[in-house]
């Protein structure tokens, strides 16, 4: 027989979701979940997350892939949170490299340097960093824009897990680079330059290295993460492993460009 106080949970979950969904839609903020429910656990974000991509899907997004947040010491700075999260990428999210993102369609929008993999296979479970990358097919820079439903980026851990870890656009460079690439260049991927530059200015300068100490062990922790529900990454993935700078905010006739040493570049223009 259904319990019925797991029914009327399963609908405040789904109604949490649906509000999130459609500040997004509407381009405004909503006050922090935790606010009217301080008992929220990440459990239950994270069932509200996934509640929130389903409304995407039902709206004809497919699944794209995964990305870790809160990877580095900067980015956990700047926003006072110090635990690492997921979110869910959809194909309404992917911007092709050189793409436009329209500022006015999104509330506070922020771009940041990251890394991607693309899954070669399924992969699931408790995994060494060897066993995850012999799982890649290859690493990519990318660009994640991340914006949030909370007005000033100002959430909780449980309020920014619910509203999707923030991810909101990305776009990843068009070559993707074998690992096996990087090692005759004298290159690792655990410490791989990143420039990010806006109108051609460099902006931040960073390392692959802040992002967990190594870009693979985001993808072991994320593993770590999905097997608690059984979920694990599929072949075609795209999983975003982390910011190695701060964020930085999108202003109408922006060019901005990630570069990371040994994978190219990927960039977005702002209208
Ligand atoms: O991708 C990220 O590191 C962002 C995670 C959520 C925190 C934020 O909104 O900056
Ligand atoms: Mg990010």
């Amino acid at each position: 027989m259904t319990d019925p106080s797991n029914t009327s949970t399963d609908s405040l979950h789904l109604e949490r979701a649906r509000h999130l969904d459609a500040a997004a839609m509407e381009v405004r903020t909503v006050p922090q979940l935790t606010l009217t429910d301080a008992d929220l656990s990440i459990d239950a974000a994270y069932t509200i997350q996934r509640a929130l991509i389903a409304c995407r899907v039902a709206r004809g997004a497919r699944r794209a892939g995964m990305k870790m947040g809160l990877t580095s010491l900067a980015k956990m700075a700047q926003v006072g949170v110090h635990e690492p999260i997921y979110g869910h990428l959809t194909s309404d999210m992917l911007l092709a490299d050189g793409g436009t993102l329209t500022r006015a369609h999104y509330g506070h929008p922020r771009a940041e340097p990251e890394i991607a993999f693309l899954m070669a296979r399924d992969l699931q479970g408790e995994v060494s960093e060897a066993e995850a990358l012999a799982a890649v097919a290859g690493v990519m820079p990318a660009l994640e824009v991340i914006d949030s439903r909370y007005a000033d980026f100002k959430f909780k851990l449980e309020d920014v897990v619910a509203d999707n870890a923030s991810s909101c656009r990305f776009v990843v460079g068009c070559r993707v680079t074998p690992l096996r690439d990087l090692y005759p260049q004298g290159l690792s991927l655990k410490n791989l330059g990143m420039v990010l530059e806006v109108d051609g200015v460099v902006v931040h300068t960073g390392s692959s290295a802040a992002i967990l100490d190594d870009p693979a062990r985001s993808l072991t922790t994320l593993l770590r993460m999905l097997a608690t529900r059984d979920e694990g990454l599929r072949a075609g993935d795209i999983v975003l492993a982390g910011a190695a700078t701060p964020a930085v905010p999108l202003s109408p006739g922006q060019h901005v460009r990630v570069r990371v040493d040994g994978l190219g570049s990927a960039e977005l223009f702002v209208a």
